[in-house]
């Protein structure tokens, strides 16, 4: 039977690329340039599907792919029912933040008003310290939203913080670290179990060889 991984195009497709092929996984044609949103591998025992970054917990949650590659962020706002995280691929990093006006006083306002496509994350967040919040749903260009004055802060991943910087803004307070993870379908790693465990401990090896 041939294995499904769910990847998204971008830095998660870069970073993953090396060490897929570092265990014996390589994509036949390249996605950038493909049209095909299935893309078989070289071997023939495995295929690529590419879908959006936030879609991968769903396709692997429901069994649409066996195996994907997801950024926590993304898995921390799906929940990640269905799923198995075995392992941290350590490559996509980033922080998700509270980014705001620089020196904003989080505490002072009643009510903040939060722009964000990690509605889950930011809820849970601002719960968690007791804080009434605002979340307006975003699905993009967030740091518009307080240029705008559709919200006071945001909730979004950072990288450099060049986005921020150029934009006037800043990382106000830290939600969580994130990094790409491997996620399994929970049936799909009983049923599958012989063909997915040597893919499991060859990327495994290939993150630990850095
Ligand atoms: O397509 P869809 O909208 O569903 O997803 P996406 O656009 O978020 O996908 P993609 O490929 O951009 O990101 C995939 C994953 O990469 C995310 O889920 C994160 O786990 C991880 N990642 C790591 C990042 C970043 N670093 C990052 N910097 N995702 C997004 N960014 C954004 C950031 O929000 C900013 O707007 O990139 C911009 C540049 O960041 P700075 O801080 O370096 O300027
Ligand atoms: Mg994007």
């Amino acid at each position: 039977m041939t294995l499904r991984i769910a990847l998204s195009k971008g830095r998660i497709f870069d970073d993953t690329l090396p060490l897929l092929a570092a265990a014996g996984i390589r994509p036949s044609e390249s996605p950038e340039t493909s049209r095909k949103l299935i893309l078989p591998s070289q071997s023939g025992d495995v295929e690529f599907l590419i879908v959006r970054a936030s879609d991968v917990a769903t396709y692997v949650q429901h069994g649409g792919a066996d195996l994907g590659v997801v950024g926590k962020d993304v898995l921390l706002e799906h929940g990640g029912e269905g799923l198995i995280e075995p392992l941290d691929l350590g490559i996509a990093s980033c922080k998700l933040m509270v980014c705001g006006p620089p020196e904003l006083d989080l505490s002072q306002k009643h009510r903040l008003r939060v722009a964000t496509k990690y509605t889950h994350c930011a809820r849970e967040h601002f719960a968690a310290t007791g804080r009434q919040v605002e979340i307006i749903k975003l699905y993009g260009s967030m740091e518009l939203a307080p240029l705008t004055g559709l919200a006071d802060v945001i909730v979004d991943v950072v990288d450099t913080g060049n986005t921020l910087r150029a934009n006037g803004l800043e990382a106000l307070e830290h939600v969580a670290n994130s990094s790409a993870r491997l996620v399994v379908n929970r049936v799909s790693m009983k049923i599958s179990h012989a063909s997915i465990a040597p893919i499991i401990e060859r990327l495994r090896a290939a993150v630990a060889a850095g």
